[in-house]
């Protein structure tokens, strides 16, 4: 039994494996596997410029030029993660784009934590004692979704425009799943995995689908113009509020307390001259988050 449960959770993607687990209304509806892509990101692009409809979900196996943001490399081994791009038309207005990054790392983090949640009480049945080690997932502005203070998933959204409105939005992401922290290489301090953190591998086509499902709920409520419930849920889930913190942004650094995000996703920090400063785009950077 163990052995067929660490086959089939080892298994290739396939839509309809996927297809079993969700209870989605649009996305996912369709689903593309790819064995290797240059990334998934630019096969959404694609299928949105050809007027693919919205929920169009692009998984790939392999990537060779994953991508984040700001030129910046995703690298994940072949076969053990999850590679994904989502194709949306938004109806709201572009000044909410970031919205759309939000909602995504929102649902990433809900369903991170129903796994750890699941885990925390399958041990309690079992009568085992907490594992002290089960960490609780957060988010860390903008887009990264943390284990213990390590990346486990990284967002990226992207559109096209055609005059002042939507063409269309790709949101994309990678989620570790049944990695070694070894095979992350030189990211080993910063990155982790989700069968690393729970110290068991997951099941890679439950939990695409129910980051689907999330997103989709979440994506609703920006589609029927409800930001400020979106945007609350993310606030909490923030790990950065209230810390002191470094930030690069393109202007350059800046140094001091995390006060809050603004409705326009933007971090608000008190400078060491008190001065509050926003940062719309930028990174937190490692190693000064107390
Ligand atoms: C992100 O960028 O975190 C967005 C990553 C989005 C990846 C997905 S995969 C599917 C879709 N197709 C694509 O081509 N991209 C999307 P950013 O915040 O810029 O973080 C990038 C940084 O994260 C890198 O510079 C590394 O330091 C680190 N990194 C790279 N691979 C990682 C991994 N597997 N786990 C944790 N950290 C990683």
């Amino acid at each position: 039994m163990e052995n067929f449960i660490e086959q089939r959770i080892g298994e290739a993607f396939t839509p309809e494996g996927i297809l079993a687990h969700l209870g989605t209304s649009t996305l996912g509806r369709r689903i593309e596997v790819h064995p290797q892509v240059g990334s998934t990101n630019d096969l959404a692009r694609e299928a949105g410029r050809r007027g693919e409809p919205e929920g169009l979900v692009i998984l790939a196996e392999e990537q060779v030029k994953g991508r984040g943001r700001l030129g910046r490399v995703w690298t994940a081994p072949q076969g053990c993660c999850i590679l994904c791009s989502v194709l949306l038309r938004p109806r709201f207005s572009p000044e909410h784009a970031f919205y759309i990054t939000i909602a995504a790392s929102l649902a990433i983090y809900r369903a991170c934590v129903a796994l750890f949640d699941q885990e925390a009480s399958h041990n309690h049945e079992l009568n085992k004692p907490q594992a002290s080690s089960l960490k609780t997932p957060t988010i860390k502005w903008p887009n990264d979704v943390l284990v213990d203070g390590r990346k486990v998933s990284g967002v990226l959204s992207e559109a096209e425009f055609s005059g002042h409105d939507w063409a269309f939005a790709v949101v994309g992401f990678g989620i570790n799943v049944n990695l070694r922290t070894e095979q992350f290489g030189e990211l080993q301090s910063v990155a982790t995995s989700l069968s690393a953190e729970l110290g068991r591998p997951v099941d890679r086509a439950k939990l695409i689908a129910h980051v689907l499902q999330e997103l989709e709920s979440l994506y609703l409520l920006l589609q029927g113009g409800q930001f400020g419930p979106v945007h609350s849920q993310w606030a909490r889930a923030l790990e950065t509020t209230g810390k002191q913190v470094t930030v690069r942004e393109a202007a350059g650094i800046v140094e001091g307390k995390t006060l809050r995000v603004d409705p326009d996703g933007a971090l608000v920090i008190r400078t060491r001259q008190g001065e509050e400063k926003r940062v719309l785009a930028g990174d937190v950077l490692p190693g000064n988050g107390q």
